[in-house]
Formats: structure tokens, sequence, C-alpha cells
């Protein structure tokens, strides 16, 4: 466990989902961690994750922040599903929307599906071994929820 200095902590609340076709789940474990870490109230709803549970699982809770984590390869082909639907619920009109890991298969069209996951309605789109730069935009975020 990496110990972080108490002017790292952030106050955000947060709501980690893998897609309904994806089984895996240390992805989530670690993502789950990570968040604690850093202070945030973390609801994880877990793998194989159907769209409508999400969608009322998020509306629920009115999180700041939901994490969306795939490692399968069709993270892609569902999040350009699932982000219309978040985006369209009023309860979630300040939530960011972020999702990330092994998105695709083979990886060669990475940039070209960034940009349509982000037309789709996520704020941010991670590769699997972007997790530095998640850390820096939860601390951008956690300053954001609290000023
Ligand atoms: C264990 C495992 C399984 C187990 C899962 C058990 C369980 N309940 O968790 C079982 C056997 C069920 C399984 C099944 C399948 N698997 Co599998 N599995 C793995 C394996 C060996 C390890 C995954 C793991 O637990 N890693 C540990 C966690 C902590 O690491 P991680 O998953 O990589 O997550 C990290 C990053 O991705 C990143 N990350 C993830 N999400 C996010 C989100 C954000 C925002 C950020 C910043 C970072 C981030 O951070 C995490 C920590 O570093 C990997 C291969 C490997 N060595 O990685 C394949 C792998 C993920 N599986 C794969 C595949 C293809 C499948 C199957 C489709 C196989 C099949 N034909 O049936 C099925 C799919 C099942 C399903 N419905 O989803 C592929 C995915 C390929 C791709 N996307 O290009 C992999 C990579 C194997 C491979 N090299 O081909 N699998």
């Amino acid at each position: 466990m990496i110990e972080l200095p108490p002017s790292d902590a952030v106050s955000v609340t947060a709501v980690v989902s893998s897609v309904a076709s994806d089984s895996h789940m240390w992805n989530l474990v670690f993502l789950q961690l990570l968040l604690e870490e850093l202070g945030c109230a973390v609801t994880n709803l877990g793998g194989c994750v159907p769209d409508d549970l999400l969608v009322d699982e998020c509306r629920s809770i009115a999180p700041n922040l939901v994490v969306i984590s795939t490692v399968n390869g069709h993270g892609y082909t569902e999040g350009l599903r699932i982000a219309p639907r978040l985006r369209s619920c009023p309860e979630l009109a300040g939530t960011v929307l972020t999702i990330g890991g092994k998105l695709d298969t083979d990886g060669t069209h990475a940039s070209e599906r960034r940009n349509l996951l982000l037309a789709a309605g996520f704020d941010a789109v991670f590769d699997d071994g972007d997790v530095t730069a998640f850390r820096a935009f939860l601390r951008r975020l956690a300053t954001r929820v609290v000023s």
C-alpha cells in the first residue's frame, strides 16, 4: 500500500463498475483500492453489470465520479452504448464519467476509438497503463468537488 500525505486525500464519491459482458474482477478491486487510498467513498458494482442496473445504481447514488473498467476487449463497443444512457440521466448532470482498461482486442484504432468514446459522453478515457494519469485526473477532480 502506498502511503499518501494527508494533502493528497480527496473527497469524492465514486461508482466503479464493469460492463455487461466482462467478468474480470481484479481490475475492479485494484481501482477500488486506488480510489479508497485517495480518500474516495467507493461503491463497486462488480463484473457483468447489466446496463439497467448500472444506470439505476448511478441514478440512486448520484456520485461525483463513475469509473468503468473493462479488460475483455468489448469495452469500446459497450462504452459507446452505456455513455449516452448515463449522460441522459438528469441526476448525473454533474457526474464525471470515465472508462479505462483494455478497451479493444488489438489496439490498432486506439486514438480513433478514444475520440468516439469521448464523443459518446465520457469525460476521460484511460489505457490500461494510464494509472499515473488517472491519479492526476482524480486530484484535479477533487479540487473541483471541494471548491
Ligand atoms: C484472470 C483472467 C481471466 C479470468 C477472470 C477471473 C475473474 N473473475 O476475475 C477468466 C478465466 C474468467 C477470464 C476470462 C476471459 N478472459 Co481473461 N484474463 C485474465 C488474466 C490472466 C488476468 C486478469 C487480471 O486479473 N489481472 C489483474 C488486474 C489487477 O490487472 P488488469 O486486469 O490488467 O487491470 C489493470 C489495467 O488493465 C488497468 N485498468 C483496468 N481498468 C482500468 C480503468 C481505468 C480508469 C484505469 C486508469 C486503468 C484500468 O489497471 C489495472 C491495474 O494495473 C488476463 C491476462 C493478464 N495477464 O492480464 C486475461 C485477459 C484479460 N483475458 C482476456 C480474454 C480474451 C478473456 C476471455 C474473452 C477468454 C475467452 N475466450 O473466454 C474471457 C472473457 C470472460 C468475460 N466474460 O469477460 C484477454 C483480453 C484481451 C484484450 N482485451 O485484448 C487477456 C488480456 C488475456 C490475453 N492476453 O489475451 N480471464
